[in-house]
């Protein structure tokens, strides 16, 4: 189901053309009314009348996360506060929160590209959508809320957590679209058994997850244990939040609303742009936003880009999935690991649960790593031996996959602490 066939299916020269009066547009708006951007195009030199279309964007400044920081609260934002509809924000784990705002027209393409993210998970108006993204600051709850909406859907508008009661309604009022993280998504099926509930008494068909990266093989172990088609949803509160990306029904890589958000890949070091199909970080330009337009944003998400044609006919540039952030990569003696990776070791293997938390350390100067993994209640050992061979299956596969030595402990089922939204996957003691 295409939502917008005239713009997901657009001739490439003429998106090109769009994206051309678009960015000149932005680039003159920004100088005029956000001081930020007028002095650091000053400092490079740049007039607006400079930018004459897409070709020209590499002449603008990056803009960073510290940036909005250094803003923060409203720093960045173009307009006054009376065209200020919404405010979110970034949860803010370390330093300031990051603030972006909204005006009635930015809400009203938001709902735009989240409607076409649903109905490309095949999403109609008959669906009952269960959104189980935080609501508040945080963007996924409300913005996952009024995509379901605006296709038509009816939705149920449950936040994050209680997983009992989580359940409760998906059975009770026959969800059939469960959006939320996939880890929380994984807890929801493992969760079934003890509230007294099968996957039989539910009526789930589609899943919209994303907020955090996962493998192919976790959507394939959502879909195995869930029964349903899961789709990837992409995006983040500077550019919008969800619905900036999302994957059809092949997954062969995530379709950008190029619209709205012109992406680039850049060399995570000189941050020079990369051709598609070279992994870098993913970058975008806001070509529409009013309340906070960003020029260049570097998300530090690494992804590479596809300008090929898709099956579903839409020609909308796609990004691979992402498999990680380059501020989350971790640098092990030397040898780079994400914690994707060791998501996908697990699932391939497919003899623990693929609940797991790494812990890094460092002794005598040298980096240790530690993975806990959950033993699968429906497989359980019998002997120590057992339990043994397994731990060395483990360790072997990951010595294979990522070239490092990690020491596995396997723990009881239930003992990692599960995530209503985003997981904690690693934690590094050599921070504190
Ligand atoms: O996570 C927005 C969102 C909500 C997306 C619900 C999808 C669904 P932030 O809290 O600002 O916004 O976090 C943005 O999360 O830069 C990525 O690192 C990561 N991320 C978001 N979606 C995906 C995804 C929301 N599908 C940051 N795959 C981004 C991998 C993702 N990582």
């Amino acid at each position: 189901m295409i939502w917008n066939r005239d713009i997901e299916c657009m001739n490439r020269d003429e998106m090109r053309k769009l994206q051309d009066r678009r960015l000149i547009d932005l680039v003159a708006k920004v100088y005029n009314h956000v001081p930020f951007y007028k002095r650091k195009m000053d400092e490079l030199g740049v007039k607006p009348t400079d930018i004459k279309g897409i070709e020209d964007i590499t002449k603008l400044p990056f803009t960073y996360k510290q940036d909005l920081r250094d803003n923060y609260p409203f720093g960045l934002f173009a307009v006054p506060m009376k065209d200020i509809v919404r405010v979110h924000g970034s949860s803010g784990t370390t330093g300031k929160p990051t603030t972006v705002g909204y005006t009635r027209n930015d809400i009203e393409n938001w709902k735009e590209v989240t409607a076409r993210c649903f109905s490309m998970a095949g999403i109609t108006s008959k669906d009952i959508v269960q959104v189980s993204y935080g609501y508040g600051l945080f963007t996924g709850g409300l913005g996952a809320h009024y995509g379901a909406e605006n296709v038509g859907c009816s939705v149920i508008p449950m936040s994050g957590g209680n997983t009992r009661r989580q359940l409760q309604l998906m059975c009770d009022f026959g969800s059939t679209v469960l959006a939320c993280t996939p880890s929380y998504a994984l807890h929801m099926a493992d969760a079934m058994k003890d509230f007294g509930y099968s996957i039989d008494d539910m009526k789930l068909r589609v899943g919209v997850f994303g907020a955090e990266p996962w493998t192919e093989a976790m959507r394939h172990e959502l879909e195995k244990k869930l029964h349903i088609h899961a789709h990837d949803i992409y995006g983040l509160s500077e550019i919008m939040g969800p619905g900036v990306s999302m994957d059809c029904e092949y997954h062969d890589g995530l379709h950008i609303h190029e619209d709205h958000f012109f992406p680039e890949i850049v060399d995570p070091e000189t941050k020079e742009p990369l051709p598609d199909g070279t992994e870098g970080e993913l970058v975008f330009t806001t070509l529409t936003k009013e309340g906070i337009p960003l020029l260049r944003y570097n998300t530090r998400d690494l992804s590479t880009l596809n300008h090929e044609p898709c099956a579903c006919g839409r020609t909308l540039v796609r990004m691979r999935k992402i498999t990680g952030r380059s501020d989350d990569m971790l640098i092990i003696r030397g040898v780079n690991l994400f914690p994707s990776q060791i998501e996908h070791v697990l699932l391939e293997l497919g003899e623990t649960s693929a609940h797991y938390i790494l812990y890094v350390d460092r002794q005598n100067n040298l980096d240790t790593l530690e993975l806990q993994v959950e033993l699968d209640e429906n497989h359980m050992l019998d002997t120590i031996r057992d339990l043994q061979m397994l731990t060395r299956r483990i360790e072997h596969a990951l010595n294979s996959a990522c070239g490092l030595t990690i020491k596995v402990t396997l723990v009881q089922p239930k003992t990692i602490a599960r995530s209503e939204g985003k997981a904690i996957r690693v934690v590094d003691k050599r921070k504190k």
